[in-house]
C-alpha cells in the first residue's frame, strides 16, 4: 500500500502540484562485521544471515548443520552503510528519514552525526535530517549483538526471567524486543539475526505532512455506515488546511482546520451509503472500499493516503451462559464458527518472504475453507500486504501482540517501547476488515500459573510479586489501553488461552489450548472428550516428505531437526496405536503423516459436532520455517501433508459427521451456512473386495448454523456379521439437489485392525491438455494412497482411498507439460500380498 501511495504522490508531483514526495533508500547498501576492513554488498530489506550467505561467507543456515555453523553470527556487531546523493531528493524544506524496521539494537549515523539509537524490532523510527544532508551522504547503521544486549539487560535486573524456548546458553530472549522464534522454538532453528528488515525512505515536505491516516467504523445502519477518519498532521507552524475524505461513488466529506505547530490529530466524520457488507470466507463476499484522505491548501493537494476498508461488525461474545463462559465471534450479527490455524512467520528470516510465498499461503488458506488465522505472538506483526490479502480473501485475523511463553521486564524503558510499538501497530492495522481480535500474549498467563516457574527459578516472594505485577500492568493495562486508544471498539483479550486444559471444568469456559495430546499423555480420543468453548491451539507433529528419504543423510537431517522436548516419542506412540508395523524410515515418515491426519480429523470432527458448545477450531500449526518434524500441515516447501487435505475437506461449510460406538452408528450433518438446506444422504457398506452388503437412503433438513442428525442405526442392522468391521467400509454421500456436497469413507476399525491386502493396482498416466491425469484402479480397497511424481507437481488429491472397482482420476499439474513418472504407496503395502 505504502509503495502505491509513494508512486502516486511522485506522479502528482511530476504533474506540477506542490506535493510532498518520497525516495526509497533500499539500493546499494554494503555491510561488514564491525572491525573488518572489507565491505560486502547487502540487500535491504534483509538481514545479516542472508547477506552473509549471498556473499559466500556462510553456508546455507537452513542446510545440513547450518544452524550450528553460523551460531557465531549472533555474537558479533554488524555495520551497514549507504552512500546516497541529495540530488535524488525533491527540493523541500523537510527531509524525514523513515526506518520501517531495524532489527534490533542499532545506532544510526548520518554523515558522522549520531541521529538515532533503536531497541525494538517492531517499531517504526523517524528522524528529521534536512539540516544534515549534503550533496553526497553517508548513512551508517551499527547493529549490536542482540544476545549481548539481552545479557546486559538481564544483569541489570539481577535475575533470569523464564524464556524456555530460547535455545541459547543464556536465556535472555524476553529482554529483547525482537521476534522470539529466532532465539529457537520447538519447531525451528535458533538463528538470531540483525539488520534492516524493512524498507528505508526519505519523505520530503515543506510545511505540512500527513503522518498518519486511518479509519474507524462507528455505526452500521441498514442503509449506511457512519465512521470517523483520523488525520495526524505534522505542521511547521500555524496554518489553515482543508481535509477531504473521498470514496468513489460516495459524497466527499471535507473539513477546514487551523493547524498548530507540531502534531495535530483531526477527526473527520464520513459515511458510506448503502454499503455492501464484508463477510468472512464461506459466508459471503468481501467488497472493499477505497478511502482517500487528502490534505490540501488553496485547492492544491499537499499530502494524501489511501486505505481500503470492508464494512462489517465483529463482536466477541465472551460471557457467562448455561454451559459456563461463552467465547465466540459474531460477524454482522451472525455467530460464525471459526475454522483456521495458527500461523508462524513464513521464514526464519522474515525479510526474505516473497510476495508469491505470502499470496500462495493465504490463497491456500482460502481454498482450504479457512476463515481465521492466528498471527501467533512468538513471531512478527505481519506486513501491510498480509492484512490487505486477508481483507480480500475473507480471512479474519486473530492478532497476538508479540509476546509468547516467557515473562517480560517491567521497567519504565521497556514499558515505553512496548507502548510505542503497540500504538504504531494498532494504527497501522486496526482498520482492516480482517482484524477480528487483539490478544496480549501467547500462554504467558497459563505458564506463570501452571508451569512451575516460581520454584524452577527459585524466586522469592518479592520477585514473584514484581514479575506478576509487571505482567498485569503490561497485559491488563498498557497494551489494552494503547489498542483501545487507537480504536475503542477493538476487541482485546489479555492472553491466550484464558482457560487452561488441566481440569475438566475449564473446558466450559473461554478459549483453550488443548495439549493433552502431545504435551500430555492423552490418546486421540482426548480430542473427543475435551471440547472447549473455542479451541485456539491443539496439534500433532509429522515429518515432511523429502526426496531421498531412503538415504541415511536425509534421515539424519530430519532426525536432527526434532526440537520438541518429547522427541519422536509421541509420534511413535500414536502411530503404533493406529497403524501396522513398518520397516523403513520412508514408511515411518509416511505413517507419521497419516497419524497426524487422524489426529486432526478426530479433533476437527469433534469440534464441529459440538457446535452448540464449541465455536472455533484453530489448529497448531499452519506453516513451517524449515523442513523438519513439526506440527505444520503444510511443509516448508509448500507441500500439503496428509493432514492438510483432511483439514481443507473438514473445513467445508457443510460436512458429514459420522460416529460409532460398540452398538450403533450415528450420522449428523453440520451446516455453517446462514441458510438451511434440504439434503439427501446415500450410504453403502462395501466389502474390501467389492460386494455391497447394506444400503440406505435418507434425507435431512440441515438447519443453518447447526448440527442436524440424519439418523442412528444399530450395528446389528448395519452389518449382519460383526467380522465386517474389519473388512468393510461405509461409503456415505451427501447431495444437495443433484450435486455432491460431501462424501466420506467411514471405517469401523483402526487402520491396523483392518484386513487389507497388498495388491498391485493398475496405474496409467496420460496427458490431458495442460496437465496429466493418473488413472488408478484396484480389485480391492486401497487405503491412504500417496502419489509421488519425479518432477515438482501439484495434485488434485492425495492420501486418498480407492474403492474396489472404482476408477480414481487424479490431476497432476507440472510447470512444463510432461507425463510424470508416478510412484504409489498405500497402507496396503504393510499387509500380506494377495
Ligand atoms: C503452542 C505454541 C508454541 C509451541 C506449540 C507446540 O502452545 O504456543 O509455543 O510451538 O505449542 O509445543
Amino acid at each position: 500500500m505504502r509503495y502505491i501511495i509513494t508512486v502516486f504522490i511522485c506522479l502528482l508531483s511530476f504533474l506540477g502540484f506542490s506535493q510532498n514526495g518520497a525516495v526509497e533508500l533500499n539500493q546499494n547498501w554494503q555491510f561488514r562485521k564491525v572491525g573488518d576492513a572489507e565491505w560486502m554488498s547487502a540487500n535491504v530489506p534483509g538481514c545479516v544471515h542472508t547477506d552473509l550467505f549471498d556473499n559466500g561467507v556462510i553456508e546455507d543456515p537452513l542446510g545440513l548443520g547450518g544452524e550450528a555453523k553460523c551460531k557465531w553470527v549472533e555474537n558479533e556487531n554488524w555495520e551497514y552503510q549507504l552512500v546516497f546523493s541529495k540530488q535524488g531528493l525533491t527540493d523541500r524544506k523537510h527531509q524525514t528519514l523513515i526506518f520501517e524496521g531495524l532489527d534490533t539494537y542499532a545506532s544510526v549515523l548520518l554523515n558522522g552525526n549520531s541521529i538515532l539509537t533503536t531497541e525494538n524490532m517492531f517499531r517504526r523510527y523517524e528522524v528529521e535530517v534536512s539540516s544534515l544532508l549534503k550533496v553526497e551522504n553517508e548513512l551508517k547503521i551499527v547493529f549490536e549483538s542482540p544476545v549481548k544486549d539481552g545479557i546486559e539487560k538481564r544483569d541489570e535486573l539481577g535475575y533470569d526471567l523464564p524464556s524456555p524456548s530460547d535455545a541459547g546458553e543464556e536465556k535472555i530472549a524476553s529482554f529483547v524486543r525482537k521476534a522470539g522464534y529466532q532465539f529457537g522454538w520447538d519447531w525451528g532453528p535458533r538463528l538470531v539475526s540483525s539488520g534492516i528488515w524493512k524498507p528505508v525512505r526519505i519523505e520530503s515536505w515543506n510545511d505540512v505532512r500527513l503522518e498518519n491516516f486511518r479509519l474507524r467504523q462507528d455505526t452500521i445502519l441498514e442503509n449506511r455506515m457512519e465512521g470517523t477518519a483520523f488525520f495526524r498532521i505534522e505542521s511547521v507552524g500555524e496554518t489553515q488546511v482543508d481535509l477531504e475524505v473521498s470514496i468513489p461513488g460516495q459524497t466527499k466529506k471535507t473539513k477546514s482546520v487551523a493547524l498548530k505547530k507540531g502534531l495535530n490529530d483531526v477527526e473527520v466524520l464520513y459515511s458510506i451509503m448503502n454499503p455492501k457488507i464484508w463477510w468472512p470466507n464461506g459466508t459471503g463476499e468481501q467488497p472493499l472500499y477505497l478511502v482517500t484522505g487528502a490534505v490540501s491548501n488553496n485547492s492544491k493537494t499537499i499530502s494524501q493516503s489511501i486505505r481500503k476498508i470492508g464494512v462489517r461488525s465483529v463482536e466477541l461474545i465472551n460471557k457467562p451462559d448455561e454451559i459456563g463462559t461463552s467465547f465466540f465471534f459474531e460477524v454482522n450479527g451472525e455467530p460464525i464458527f471459526m475454522k483456521g490455524a495458527n500461523m508462524i512467520p513464513q521464514s526464519i528470516f522474515p525479510s526474505s518472504v516473497t510476495e508469491k510465498e505470502m499470496v500462495d499461503l493465504l490463497v491456500t488458506a482460502k481454498k482450504s475453507n479457512m476463515n481465521m488465522l492466528r498471527v501467533w505472538g512468538g513471531g512478527i506483526y505481519q506486513s501491510d500486504r498480509f492484512y490487505e490479502l486477508c481483507d480480500s480473501l475473507g480471512i479474519l485475523v486473530w492478532q497476538d501482540a508479540m509476546f509468547a511463553c516467557s515473562m517480560y521486564p517491567w521497567d519504565q524503558a521497556f514499558e515505553e517501547t512496548v507502548k510505542t510499538e503497540i500504538r504504531q501497530q494498532a494504527e497501522r492495522i486496526s482498520d482492516h476488515a480482517c482484524l477480528a481480535v487483539w490478544c496480549g500474549n501467547n500462554e504467558v498467563d497459563v505458564a506463570w500459573n501452571n508451569w512451575g516457574w516460581q520454584s524452577e527459578f527459585k524466586y522469592n516472594k518479592a520477585q514473584q510479586d514484581s514479575i506478576w505485577a509487571g505482567y498485569k500492568r503490561l497485559f491488563h493495562e498498557v497494551i489494552s489501553q494503547e489498542i483501545k486508544s487507537v480504536n475503542p471498539k477493538s476487541i482485546y483479550v489479555s492472553t491466550s488461552p484464558i482457560s487452561n486444559w488441566g481440569k475438566a471444568e475449564n473446558f466450559n469456559h473461554h478459549n483453550m489450548h488443548y495439549w493433552g495430546v502431545w504435551h500430555g499423555t492423552d490418546d486421540f480420543d482426548g480430542f473427543q472428550k475435551n471440547i472447549p468453548r473455542f479451541m485456539s491451539e491443539y496439534g500433532f507433529q509429522s515429518f515432511p516428505i523429502l526426496k531421498n528419504l531412503s538415504s541415511e543423510s536425509t534421515e539424519a537431517l530430519l532426525e536432527s531437526r526434532q526440537k520438541s522436548y518429547k522427541g519422536n516419542k509421541e509420534i511413535d506412540r500414536h502411530l503404533n496405536q493406529h497403524f501396522p508395523a513398518y520397516k523403513s524410515f520412508e514408511d515411518y515418515v509416511y505413517l507419521s503423516q497419516l497419524t497426524q491426519q487422524l489426529a486432526m480429523k478426530t479433533a476437527i470432527e469433534s469440534h464441529r459436532l459440538n457446535r452448540h458448545k464449541c465455536m472455533g477450531t484453530l489448529y497448531w500449526q499452519f506453516n513451517d520455517v524449515w523442513l523438519g518434524p513439526t506440527w505444520s500441515t503444510i511443509d516448508a516447501s509448500g507441500n500439503w501433508k496428509a493432514a492438510h487435505y483432511t483439514v481443507a475437506d473438514l473445513y467445508k461449510t457443510i460436512i458429514l459427521l459420522p460416529e460409532t460406538n460398540d452398538k450403533s452408528f450415528k450420522l449428523s450433518v453440520v451446516n455453517d451456512d446462514l441458510d438451511a438446506h434440504q439434503l439427501a444422504v446415500k450410504m453403502k457398506l462395501i466389502v474390501f473386495t467389492g460386494e455391497v452388503v447394506w444400503t440406505k437412503e435418507s434425507v435431512v433438513n440441515a438447519v443453518s448454523n447447526s448440527v442436524s442428525r440424519v439418523g442412528e442405526w444399530s450395528l446389528k442392522e448395519l452389518m449382519k456379521n460383526p467380522g465386517l468391521k474389519r473388512v468393510a467400509v461405509l461409503e456415505i454421500e451427501l447431495f444437495r439437489a443433484d450435486s455432491l456436497v460431501d462424501s466420506e469413507l467411514f471405517y469401523f476399525s483402526k487402520p491396523k485392525e483392518l484386513m487389507l491386502s497388498n495388491v498391485d493396482p493398475k496405474v496409467e498416466v496420460e496427458l490431458d491438455g495442460d496437465h496429466s491425469v493418473v488413472r488408478i484402479t484396484s480389485p480391492v480397497l486401497l487405503k491412504n494412497v500417496l502419489l509421488t511424481t519425479d518432477v515438482k507437481s501439484k495434485l488434485s488429491e492425495n492420501y486418498f482411498d480407492v474403492l474396489p472397482g472404482e476408477i480414481k482420476l487424479i490431476k497432476v499439474f507440472t510447470k512444463m507439460v510432461v507425463i510424470p513418472e508416478v510412484k504409489l504407496k498405500s497402507v496396503n503395502q504393510f499387509y500380506p500380498r494377495l
